[in-house]
Parts: structure tokens; sequence; C-alpha cells
């Protein structure tokens, strides 16, 4: 594993196809917390995997529904930084460059970006707990600043069941599609850049090491390293924010 910014821009540049696993790191520049930073005021006292599954939801919908609404509310006014439009202008340089993330704070879509492969859902998408039927956004939208602490979630209108957040629980299986379709970005790409990410939630943090089973040269950047950082070919110690647009 080397440590060398230069043979990383050497490697993105010379790469016919380059593939991205990104996660909360990502978002970091543009104020959106990281995952394990994610519990502020009312869930500070949370871990968010106690949060982040359909039992807690089931126990306390209110407190579930009320952390996520107040996700999505912060996310809608945070601006994707520069880091997210370099991998725009790297998508232009090098044609198909899918963008696989742990993120679901939407925000490689909303710089521009057109291969986003979304594993673990979106905040925007919303549907009932028994049956999974769809429920508009802007309805969900309407009870945002609504003064409550804990709000009660909405029910379905079909079903009855409360409305849950799009978004994959622990303990949920990824969407089939959404995988098929990471594991075969990564196993195309000739470099794999793994963006902002601790690699400690699976299978997500499997995609790196079966890139390097299948002969793609994988380049990690995160400011500080990580479980995955032995097997990188290359540790590039930086944000996103600052390392992206040095490479386009
Ligand atoms: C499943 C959506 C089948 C919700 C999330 C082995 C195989 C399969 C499953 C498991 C397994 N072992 C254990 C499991 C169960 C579990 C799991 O992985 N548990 C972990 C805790 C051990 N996995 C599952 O349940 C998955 N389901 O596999 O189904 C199954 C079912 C049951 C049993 C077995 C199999 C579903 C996992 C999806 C959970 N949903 N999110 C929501 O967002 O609310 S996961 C959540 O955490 C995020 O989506 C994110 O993807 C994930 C990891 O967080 P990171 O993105 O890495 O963020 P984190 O805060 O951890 O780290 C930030 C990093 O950024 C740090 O490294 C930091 O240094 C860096 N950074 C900071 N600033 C910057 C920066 N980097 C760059 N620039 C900066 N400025």
């Amino acid at each position: 594993m080397s440590i060398d910014p230069q043979r990383a821009i050497e490697l993105v540049r010379q790469a016919p196809r380059v593939a991205i696993l990104s996660g909360a790191g990502m978002s970091a520049e543009s104020g959106v917390p990281t995952f394990r930073d994610a519990l502020t005021g009312l869930w500070s006292n949370f871990d968010p995997k106690d949060l982040a599954t359909e039992s807690a939801f089931r126990q306390n919908p209110r407190r579930v529904f009320s952390w996520y609404l107040h996700r999505l509310a912060h996310v809608r006014r945070v601006e994707p930084h520069a880091g997210y439009r370099a991998l725009v202008a790297l998508e232009r340089q090098k044609g198909a460059t899918p963008i696989v993330t742990q993120n679901v704070d939407g925000l490689h879509r909303q710089a521009g970006s057109r291969n986003v492969i979304e594993l673990h859902g979106s905040l925007t998408s919303f549907c009932c707990v028994d049956r999974r039927h769809p429920f508009p956004l802007d309805d969900v939208l309407k009870l945002v600043g609504v003064n409550s602490e804990e709000l009660a979630p909405p029910r379905c209108r079909k079903c009855g069941s409360w409305i849950r957040p799009g978004v994959v629980w622990f303990g949920e299986t990824l969407p089939a599609d959404a995988i098929t379709r990471a594991w075969k970005a990564v196993e195309d790409a000739d470099v794999l850049l793994v963006i902002g990410t601790s690699a400690v939630v699976y299978p997500a943090a499997d995609l790196p090491l079966y890139a390097k089973s299948k002969g793609t040269t994988v380049i990690e950047i995160n400011p500080e390293p990580t479980s995955f950082t032995p097997f990188a070919d290359v540790f590039w110690k930086a944000t996103a924010g600052a390392a992206l647009p040095e490479i386009v």
C-alpha cells in the first residue's frame, strides 16, 4: 500500500474505466454529519444501529420517523461540495463512471452525476412499513417544521400501517438490482476510488476487497485509516473535498 497522492492521480488519469464507492465521509464537507456522528440533539444518546432498524421503528415510530424527517430537512438545505463536482467532471472525461453510494442524502444526483447506485435507498423515498405501498414525498415534506419533538408518522392510505423512510435498515436486504449493478461496476472498473467510508457495514464493505479480487486497483481517500486501508493499493490521507478536485 503506498500513500502517494501523485500515484493515485496518475492511476486515475491512466484508467479507461473508473468506479466510485462513497460513504458518509463524502458528504461531511457539505455539512451532512457522518453516519457515526449523525446523532445530535434528541437522538444524541442513541447508537444509529439502534435507530436504523425496523424493530426500533415499530417500537417507537415517532422517535425514528422524527430522526429521518430531521435528516431529510437538513439534506434539503445543503449543497454538494467541490468533490462532488469533481466526480461529475470525471464522468464527463471518462464516460460512464458508476458511483456506488452507501449514502441516502441524494447529493451525488443533486451534483449532476448520472450513474448513481444507491445501495441503502434514499431519504426522499417513503413507503408503508407493512406492505411497502409508496407514499408521496410531498405529503411528508408538509410535516417538516411542524413544531413537535416526536412527530407521529402518517398512515398508509391503502393499508393503514405507519409510513417509514425508503432506506435499507440494519437486518434488511439491499435492493437486488443495486447489488447486481454495484458488484458489476467494481468488477468492470480498472480503478475503484473508495471515498469516505469506515468500511464496517456489510455487504457494502465487501466491495473494495471484491474489486481487488477481480484485479481492480483500489485507491482509498479518507483522512483516517480504516480496516480496509492495509489492502488498498494507495491510501490517500485526505478529505474528499480536497483530494477529488486535484484528480480532475
Ligand atoms: C444485510 C441506511 C442481509 C439507513 C445504513 C455480513 C454480511 C451481511 C450483513 C452483515 C454482515 N455482518 C453484519 C451484518 C449486518 C449488518 C452490518 O453490516 N452491521 C455492521 C454494523 C457490522 N448489515 C446489514 O444489516 C445490511 N443488511 O446485509 O441484509 C442480512 C440481514 C441480516 C443478517 C445478515 C445479513 C444492511 C446494512 C445497511 C444499513 N443502513 N444506512 C440510514 O442511513 O439511516 S448503513 C449506514 O452506515 C450508512 O448508510 C453507511 O453506509 C453505513 C456506514 O457508514 P459510513 O458511510 O462508512 O460512514 P461512517 O460514519 O461509518 O464513516 C465515515 C467515514 O468517513 C470515516 O471513515 C471517516 O474517517 C471518513 N470521513 C470523515 N470526514 C471525511 C471523511 N472522508 C472523506 N472526506 C471527509 N471530509
